[in-house]
């Protein structure tokens, strides 16, 4: 347990990972906002007959109708209109862009080690991938395929607190920045074109995976025990099932989310 004993009053984040609280603290008319991992983070453990965990991800039901984004900037590069994807329905029903992850697995394989693993790329007046997930310690790079003016702000979607702010002004701008220290689930905007929406789970462990277009998903190496899997999908919001991981053995978990 850590102590906070400069801080007058503790917030605790209640909308997912366990090992994160907030510590918000006021000095003299400053709100300093500190997130702290607390003490049951993961554990990297040698995982030699681990199981998987595969299935697919599809909405219950019809997809909603939504309306085309309609362009009000930018027009004569990005268009009048652009098609909405919320909802990507792929082969066989299969939904695209549900990050699935188990949640409270604190002891397992190794976290990736290459310092530069996810992207984030400005095409089309869009982001390119809407959806995706790293861990802590990755950076990301983010880029602009677009000769119109971008900026890509991602914000923790929680408390819509600034992560940074980057302009991106010409076709072919890129950089690199670190990712939070701390897991959260950040979500991407850019001011300019106020329909440009991305996000970007961001955990302490490698077991997740973002569905492709055919729904599907697979969570390898995972230590047998119980779990909880997770399914999260930015319009129809998460579900989760218990899930039992045999040394060795694949076992299927198909999710059906409400369309919200
Ligand atoms: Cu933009």
């Amino acid at each position: 347990m850590i102590e906070f004993a400069a801080a007058p009053y503790l917030l605790k984040a209640s909308y997912k990972p366990r090992l994160l609280s907030r510590a918000v603290t006021f000095v003299g008319g400053t709100l300093l906002l500190a997130q702290l991992a607390l003490a049951e983070s993961y554990t990297v453990v040698a995982v030699s007959n681990g199981g998987t965990i595969q299935g697919v991800v599809k909405l219950a039901g019809t997809a909603p109708t939504i309306a085309p984004i309609v362009v009000t900037k930018n027009q004569d590069y990005c268009g009048e209109s652009i098609p909405n994807p919320v909802y990507v329905i792929g082969k066989d029903g299969g939904l695209q862009n549900v990050e699935v992850y188990l949640k409270d697995i604190t002891k397992g394989k190794a976290l990736p080690t290459d310092p530069v693993a996810i992207s984030l790329v400005n095409s089309h007046c869009m982001f390119r991938p809407r959806v995706q997930a790293a861990t802590v310690g990755q950076q990301i790079t983010i880029s602009s395929e677009d000769p119109v003016l971008h900026n890509t702000h991602p914000q923790n979607s929680e408390t819509n607190a600034t992560i940074y702010n980057i302009a991106l002004p010409y076709k072919g701008f890129s950089v690199t920045k670190p990712l939070p220290a701390t897991p959260e689930l950040i979500k991407v905007k850019c001011d300019a074109h106020e329909w440009m929406r991305a996000w970007i789970w961001e955990f302490d462990h490698p077991y997740f995976a973002t569905t492709g277009d055919d729904g599907r998903f697979t969570i390898k190496d995972v230590p047998p025990g119980t779990y909880t899997l997770v399914a999260w999908q930015e319009a129809a919001g998460e579900k989760s099932m218990p899930v039992t991981v045999a040394a060795g053995k694949t076992v299927t978990a198909d999710f059906q989310l409400e369309p919200k």
